[in-house]
């Protein structure tokens, strides 16, 4: 596949605003790979794709999510969650990426995972520290992920986790897992 016609095509999923984010979560995502000994062009490929179904609408989400056999579990959850998944399927479907680690990468860039891998680690903090991202505490993450992919996780999906308990919402199971898991890897 070609990358010129893969970023057209991405681009033409979603709106402005959102192909900015796209392209400076890939910038984020290079310099982590560099930084962290992690492949630079899988941390590019997976980046570039990681938000394919973010702007699709929320019912060709759940026809996806049924139709393809995807977690229904997800169904029970924040709608927030979906886009990582049906992106994941819809890049396969429609471009023929089958690199199992850039899927993987792409399918849990919102939730984390136990034992993410390296570039899980790495397109998820690049999603929470590209530079047009503003909300309270980035700037401590993006201190933290100088040092360590793995602190800087733990902050991240704290913030996250923070969010969603004073809103009163679910939180994903696989967040939790993911925590606590990056938290044994520190010890
Ligand atoms: O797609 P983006 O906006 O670039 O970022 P993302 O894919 O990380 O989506 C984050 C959103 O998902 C954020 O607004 C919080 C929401 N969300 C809802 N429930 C959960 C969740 N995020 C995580 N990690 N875990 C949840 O349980
Ligand atoms: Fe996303
Ligand atoms: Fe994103
Ligand atoms: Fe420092």
């Amino acid at each position: 596949m070609n990358l010129d016609k893969l970023r057209e095509a991405t681009r033409a999923q979603m709106p402005d605003k959102r192909w900015k984010h796209t392209l400076g979560v890939v910038d984020s995502a290079v310099e982590l790979a560099k930084r962290y000994g992690g492949d630079p062009d899988r941390a590019e490929l997976a980046a570039l794709l990681h938000d394919y179904a973010k702007a699709w609408a929320v019912d060709r989400m759940e026809a996806v999510i049924r139709e393809q056999g995807l977690p229904a579990e997800l169904l029970d959850h924040d709608k927030e969650l979906w886009h990582s998944h049906v992106g994941a399927w819809a890049v396969r479907a429609e471009h023929g990426i089958d690199d199992e680690e850039v899927l993987d990468a792409i399918r849990y860039h919102t939730s984390g995972r136990e034992g993410m891998t390296k570039l899980d680690k790495i397109v998820c903090l690049a999603d929470y520290i590209e530079p047009g991202r503003a909300y309270p505490g980035v700037d401590l993450i993006r201190e933290r992920a100088r040092h360590s992919l793995e602190d800087a996780l733990v902050a991240a999906f704290g913030s996250t986790i923070g969010v969603l308990i004073e809103r009163g919402k679910r939180i994903f199971p696989l967040t939790v897992l993911a925590r606590n898991d990056l938290i044994t890897q520190m010890k």
